[in-house]
């Protein structure tokens, strides 16, 4: 099987929860750096406009979007699972809160922080691809309860702990861990001091050190040209559709998120999941390439 590359940068919090699912399943991957703001010219001709991070590639195929990222990791290397036995619905619904409620609150707690020493070039890109206003002086407004929110959040997680579990779902972690863990990430490696330690939080700092300590698996970092060259070299892998997509088969669709950055993906409709859905693309410095998408929270019109 060809490598796992992930397109990721340092400082993103949903490469982040990649990366510690990368180190539950103890994976040797492919580490390409990508720019943190536009443009990103050695990841849009994988993607096809798509130019959010995290981005995994495995050979000619490119999985757009952290919780299908993950779920493809786990379809891949079904190995200390992600989705702890019977309870795959639960951890998604968990990653979706965590990935949504607690991370907008993680991001006005942070920016409320540190917002007046952000890079005008960031507050600007960031601007573009929200189509909002990035307004530090309301954030800063709202930074004490955000925080406050964030301790609420932390509470939840606590509770789940009171048996004296190591983890989430039991004795080992899960996909659940990871996305809980990398909004706490971000705030104690971006904002220090806004939310360092809750001592009154009984077993949380434990837990979150075990997380930490998880890691990232073993990462070797790749060019980017080299992970261009490596779409070159492959061909995607052949894909199903789902009966209630077969009106769609073969047709020119775009495909795009829902909430930010809706950058939009064309190409020829040839695969869906339950959970995805999946683009061909001609694309002449590379051949061809399947983009992936997450069902949840993407669209699919006609192009
Ligand atoms: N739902 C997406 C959200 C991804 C996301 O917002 N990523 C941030 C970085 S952590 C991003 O792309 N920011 C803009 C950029 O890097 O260009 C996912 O789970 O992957």
């Amino acid at each position: 099987m060809p490598e796992v590359v992930l397109h990721h940068y340092d400082n993103s919090p949903f490469s982040e929860k990649v990366r510690i699912c990368l180190g539950i399943k103890g994976l040797s991957w492919r580490a390409v750096d990508q720019p943190v703001i536009m443009p990103k010219p050695d990841l849009v001709p994988l993607t096809g406009g798509y130019r959010r991070i995290p981005v995994m590639q495995i050979g000619a195929d490119i999985y757009c979007d952290s919780q299908l990222i993950v779920r493809e990791l786990e379809r891949r290397f079904p190995e200390r699972p992600l989705f702890p036995s019977g309870s795959e619905g639960l951890a998604i619904a968990i990653e979706q809160w965590c990935d949504k409620a607690l991370f907008q609150t993680a991001v006005l707690a942070i920016f409320g922080s540190i917002g007046d020493s952000v890079d005008p070039a960031f507050i600007k890109d960031r601007e573009a691809l929200s189509g909002q206003p990035f307004n530090v002086a309301a954030m800063k407004a709202i930074a004490p309860f955000a925080v406050s929110q964030i301790k609420a959040h932390a509470s939840l997680l606590v509770q789940q702990l009171t048996d004296g579990r190591d983890f989430f779902a039991g004795t080992d972690p899960c996909l659940a861990d990871a996305a809980a863990y990398y909004n706490f990430w971000f705030a104690r490696t971006f904002a220090p001091g806004l939310v360092d330690r809750f001592d009154d939080l009984n077993g949380f700092d434990a837990w979150y050190d075990r997380v930490t300590a998880i890691g990232h698996g073993t990462p070797t970092s790749l060019k980017p040209a080299e992970a261009l060259e490596i779409a070159t070299n492959a061909l995607p892998e052949a894909m199903n559709t789902l009966p209630s997509d077969a009106a769609i088969r073969d047709k020119n669709v775009c495909l795009a998120a829902t909430d930010y950055g809706r950058d939009p993906i064309i190409g020829t409709f040839v695969g869906s999941t339950q959970y995805s859905l999946t683009v061909a693309r001609n694309v002449p410095e590379l051949g061809e390439v399947n983009v992936h998408v997450s069902r949840l929270g993407y669209s699919v019109s006609p192009a």
